[in-house]
């Protein structure tokens, strides 16, 4: 193929990322975060380039990120958080609402946003998606960022 192919690379130097952190089943957001940044320090970021700030629950993520976005201090944001079903249809208006809130974010501010909220059935689904059978889903988010801070730049100069 004769095209231009633009794609991003995982090697990004000097950026700064924020990670919003839901409290509500904080012991499985805390092995996302650890997934997380474990990731980002293997490709190069320093830990002193991370912030963490942490929130209630999953429905306030979107303020936080808002609100980080805001300053125009950081190349990419992760959200974190845990949504189980739990038989309640409060499930369902959390998962949308977050969602929705944290995709906004992104495209207000123009920067890549990191979407790391499981969302599942039970409580044995989310610990899998978190550093057991299944991985680490703050890892992989961490890849995708790191793709998108690198693929932004290169629009952003196209
Ligand atoms: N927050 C989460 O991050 N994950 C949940 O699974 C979750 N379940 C909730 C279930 C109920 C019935 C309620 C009232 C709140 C729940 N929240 C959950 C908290 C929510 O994100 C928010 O922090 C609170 O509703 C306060 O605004």
């Amino acid at each position: 193929m004769q095209v231009n192919k633009i794609e991003g690379t995982f090697n990004v130097k000097d950026v700064r990322i924020g990670i919003v952190v839901s409290r509500w089943n904080s012991f499985i957001t805390e092995r996302l975060l650890e997934g997380t940044v474990d990731t980002l320090r293997r490709h190069g970021i320093e830990e002193s380039r991370i912030d963490a700030v942490y929130c209630p629950g999953s429905f306030e993520i979107p303020l936080v990120a808002s609100k980080l976005a805001e300053t125009g201090k950081f190349d990419a944001l992760i959200c974190l958080g845990v949504v189980i079903r739990g038989g309640t249809p409060h499930f369902e208006y959390i998962a949308t609402s977050t969602t929705r809130g944290i995709s906004d974010v992104m495209l207000k501010y123009q920067i890549p946003v990191g979407f790391g909220l499981l969302t599942t059935d039970t409580i044995e689904q989310a610990i899998e998606r978190a550093g057991t059978k299944a991985g680490n889903k703050g890892g992989e988010v961490a890849m995708t960022i790191l793709e998108m801070i690198s693929l932004s730049g290169q629009l952003d100069s196209l």
